[in-house]
């Protein structure tokens, strides 16, 4: 008999700090409570810094530079926070439900290769995690992000290293990719990613999910 799969989409946001992803994630979150009878939804964010457990907790006190860890103890961290999610991710994406998520494996693989660490091998850790159907790269280079307010105060936040993050990140791009052009207005890019959410969400009802 012929398989059918009316499944939820993943849907990721991805972009250097300060690009307005945040904002963009959840003005679509507000778009999609409309609709929510048709297409389910939920939102998610990597890292989780809710302090709920301990991998939470040392990541939170990693990122605010209360903690110190070599590069690659930390990509593994951050990894397995995502892949202690996976299972329940599935879930939801095989009940239907959209997952709207800010970050994900690709974030992990481009802020630490940008640290040095092989982007091959970064990506290797988030085998067997469920693939995106979109990702949403909201294109704001390091030059432009660092005129915004707040910028510099986190780890990961100096400029260089920004543009490294940013070379890896194009590394990453496949066919699943949205750019944006993050200097638009906040309505342009909302207009531009409601419409390339929706088209993807019917596109992948009647497939099976992907993996890394
Ligand atoms: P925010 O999205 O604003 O909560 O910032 C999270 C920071 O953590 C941001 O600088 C990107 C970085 N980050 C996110 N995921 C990973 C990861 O898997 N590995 C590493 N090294 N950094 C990550
Ligand atoms: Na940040
Ligand atoms: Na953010």
């Amino acid at each position: 008999m012929e398989q059918r799969y009316v499944r939820g989409a993943l849907i990721v946001f991805e972009g250097l700090d300060r690009s307005g992803k945040t904002t963009q994630v959840n003005r679509l979150l507000q778009d999609l409570e409309g609709t929510k009878e048709r297409y389910p939804y939920r939102g998610m964010r990597f890292p989780d810094r809710t302090p709920a457990n301990p991998i939470n907790i040392e990541i939170c006190d990693y990122l605010s530079k209360k903690k110190e860890l070599p590069a690659r103890e930390a990509h593994l961290l951050f990894t397995k926070q995502r892949q202690n999610q996976k299972d329940e991710m599935e879930r939801f994406l095989q009940n239907g439900t959209t997952l709207v998520v800010d970050r994900y494996s690709h974030s992990g693989a481009a802020y630490s290769a940008a640290k040095g660490l092989p982007l091959d091998w970064c990506m290797a850790q988030e085998e067997g995690l469920p693939k995106p159907d979109l990702v949403i790269f909201l294109d704001l280079f390091a030059d432009i992000a660092k005129n915004r307010s707040g910028f510099g105060e986190e780890r990961f936040e100096e400029e260089p290293f920004q543009k490294r993050v940013y070379e890896q990140y194009m590394q990453l791009q496949d066919e699943t990719w949205l750019r944006v052009n993050a200097s638009k207005t906040e309505e342009e890019i909302a207009a531009e990613v409601r419409q390339a959410v929706l088209r993807v969400i019917e596109e992948c009802r009647e497939k099976p999910i992907s993996h890394f």
